[in-house]
């Protein structure tokens, strides 16, 4: 006679059926790295600053950045509104990562921005070190509409905080700023988590574009922060975009 399952045998089950695809998964994503990980050449030939971006030559700045945030906050769309001026009401939802690149040329420097897009499934958590391992920036993102979004996006700043290195870049984006009248996250909500906890944070929309050049433009402004000659201005080597107005910034 079949005994009535324990909880624990219930939670194995369950692991096993989330889990059960993502062998799969691994092995292209890691091929996915090593591909770009060869582009950067052997480990003892990169340039080293503090081993966190790779300088391309005077004044050039390669840099990895990841998006984090609960499934549906909107990270594609705002990597996809930044790569390529382009937004989708139905964007389909990440599988694993994606990976894009995108140059941004301040006065004072050009960054290549190398960006892993993650999924936002819990079943692919345990794979998110492999994206935000060596990064210089991350970008956690929820969305204004949603509390649990808002609370999951505090999980992975804590996970970065304890896992990730210590010169991480860090910003803290709420997405969907034009649901305003579902708002359920207050803005100074958001602001005061990130200054308490030493990240830059903005509110932002993929769908008008508000914001959404002003976040990398701050990101590869602190990136550049260790040359010695500075000035401001921003030129997007693809395309000029609709500048956003709202604009929480800065402490971190
Ligand atoms: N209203 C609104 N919808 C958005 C915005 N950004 C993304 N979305 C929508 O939210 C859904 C999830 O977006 P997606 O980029 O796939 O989220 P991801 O799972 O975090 O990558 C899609 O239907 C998008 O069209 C935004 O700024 N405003
Ligand atoms: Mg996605």
């Amino acid at each position: 006679m079949a005994r009535p399952p324990t909880a624990e045998g219930q939670l194995r089950a369950e692991e096993q059926t989330a889990y059960s695809h993502l062998p799969d998964f691994v092995s292209t994503a890691k091929q996915q790295i090593r591909s770009r990980e060869a582009e950067r050449g052997p480990p003892g030939q990169r340039p080293k600053v503090l081993d966190l971006m790779a300088r391309m030559g005077s004044g050039n700045i390669q840099a990895k950045l990841v998006l984090l945030g609960h499934m549906g906050t909107g990270k594609t769309s705002i990597v996809l509104r930044f790569v390529k001026g382009q937004y989708f009401d139905s964007q389909e939802s990440t599988i694993g990562a994606a990976f894009f690149s995108q140059v941004l040329s301040l006065n004072e420097a050009t960054v290549k921005f190398d960006i892993w897009d993650t999924a936002g499934q819990e079943r692919y958590h345990s794979l998110a070190p492999m994206y935000y391992r060596g990064a210089a920036a991350a970008i956690v993102v929820y969305d204004i509409s949603s509390m649990d979004s808002f609370i999951r996006a505090k999980k992975w700043v804590q996970e970065l905080q304890r896992q990730g290195n210590p010169y991480l870049i860090m910003a803290l984006v709420a997405n969907k700023v034009d649901l305003e009248a579902k708002r359920k996250v207050g803005a100074e909500e958001g602001l005061q988590y990130a200054q308490e906890n030493g990240l830059f944070f903005m509110e932002t929309s993929a769908k008008t574009a508000e914001n959404i050049n002003e976040l990398f433009y701050e990101i590869a402004k602190r990136l550049a922060k260790a040359r010695p000659s500075r000035s401001s201005g921003m030129r997007l080597s693809s395309e000029t975009q609709d500048r956003g107005r709202r604009l929480f910034c800065c402490s971190g």
